[in-house]
């Protein structure tokens, strides 16, 4: 009976501390976000290296001006973004060759890094050229999130990919999301107007998320995922669920696509900055009546993640804030 008694009380110990060291973390990351919690407002600069000419900064509102937008954000990414980005650059000058109408720009966003990305960065725009790759520099670390929402304002497609600096998903699996997108945007369009002509069809117009999904990969993945990974991915599909609803079953896959239209209305409400703004679009999307499609995508974990144990009080703490910021009226959407 004494040894069960002791087993009691060293669990309700355990779970004692546990949640101390929570909500002292929770406490933390809030300090940590009260100092460091703007967004970055300063239009982005694109430097070009051929010339000392300003390059015009464009915004979403703006018509579009290419056909695909990649957003690419990096942090300390020297290692790995070089043979990812050096694949994309191929599938995409090689489209380019096929096909005169398809036209795009990468846009890399960097914030902050400590290595070397910036030079590498730069080295792909002075081989491109800074029509179609770019470079926004955040000058210091504000996260993924407020990376890519940089990206999204700024850059000029009808249709914006978001996708990882690591290759995780090969980028010809754009192909998948555009496809689904054009197929039920020519969709919605005939079936709002039926005499309309295809030639007033506007695919940026149409307000459509494609989101690559690898919940057919699950299983494999719970498999060979390292243990946090796991907890917080079934701690997030929970999560999802209360803040968000039902209706997307991986919300954290990180190549997404939208149409211009869907874009502004999404990036110039987000506030989130790191891990959980993904679930935050699927809250936007929701309340701007946004169509979601869920694509399957392949995916290769590759080593070097950033997501780690500590990034846990930080999404507890986003996603407290964005239950409450929303449900109180106090985070207003902009139509
Ligand atoms: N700009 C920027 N990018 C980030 C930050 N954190 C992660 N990323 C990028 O987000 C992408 C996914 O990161 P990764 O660590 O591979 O996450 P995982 O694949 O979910 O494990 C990569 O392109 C990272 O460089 C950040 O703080 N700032
Ligand atoms: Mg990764």
């Amino acid at each position: 009976m004494g040894f069960l008694w002791t087993i009691l009380e060293l669990s309700v110990a355990l779970l004692l501390l546990l949640l101390c060291g929570l909500a002292s973390a929770i406490v933390f990351e809030a300090y940590r976000r009260r100092h460091n919690n703007a967004h970055v407002e300063a239009p982005a600069i694109f430097e070009d290296p051929k010339s000392p000419k300003q390059v015009p900064c464009p915004y979403i509102s703006d018509p579009a001006e290419k056909y695909l937008s990649l957003i690419i954000p990096a942090f300390n990414e020297e290692y790995r973004l070089p043979g990812a980005l050096e694949e994309t650059m191929n599938y995409l000058q090689k489209r380019a060759g096929k096909d005169k109408t398809f036209s795009y720009e990468v846009l890399i966003v960097d914030d902050g890094s400590r290595d070397a990305t910036k030079r590498v960065a730069f080295e792909f725009v002075r081989r491109y050229g800074v029509d179609n790759v770019r470079v926004i520099l955040l000058g210091r670390n504000h996260g993924k999130g407020e990376a890519i929402r940089k990206g999204m304002l700024h850059s000029r497609g009808e249709l914006l990919l978001m996708l990882d600096a690591d290759g995780a998903t090969k980028v010809d699996d754009l192909e998948k999301l555009e496809n689904q997108i054009r197929a039920v945007a020519r969709k919605d369009y005939h079936h709002e107007d039926s005499a309309a002509g295809d030639s007033s069809f506007r695919i940026s117009d149409i307000q459509i998320a494609a989101f690559g999904s690898r919940a057919h990969l699950e299983e494999k993945a719970l498999a060979t995922r390292k243990w946090y990974r796991n907890f917080l991915m079934k701690g997030f599909h929970l999560v999802v669920l209360l803040t968000a609803g039902p209706g997307v079953r991986d919300t954290q896959c990180g190549f997404k696509m939208f149409t211009r239209a869907a874009a502004r209305k999404l990036f110039t409400n987000i506030r989130l900055k790191r891990w959980c703004f993904d679930v935050e679009l699927v809250f936007l999307c929701k309340r701007f009546g946004i169509r979601i499609i869920e694509i399957s995508v392949n995916w290769s974990e590759i080593p070097g993640s950033k997501v780690n144990p500590l990034s846990i009080p930080n999404m507890l703490w986003e996603l407290a804030l964005m239950s409450v910021g929303y449900r109180t009226g106090m985070w207003k959407i902009r139509p």
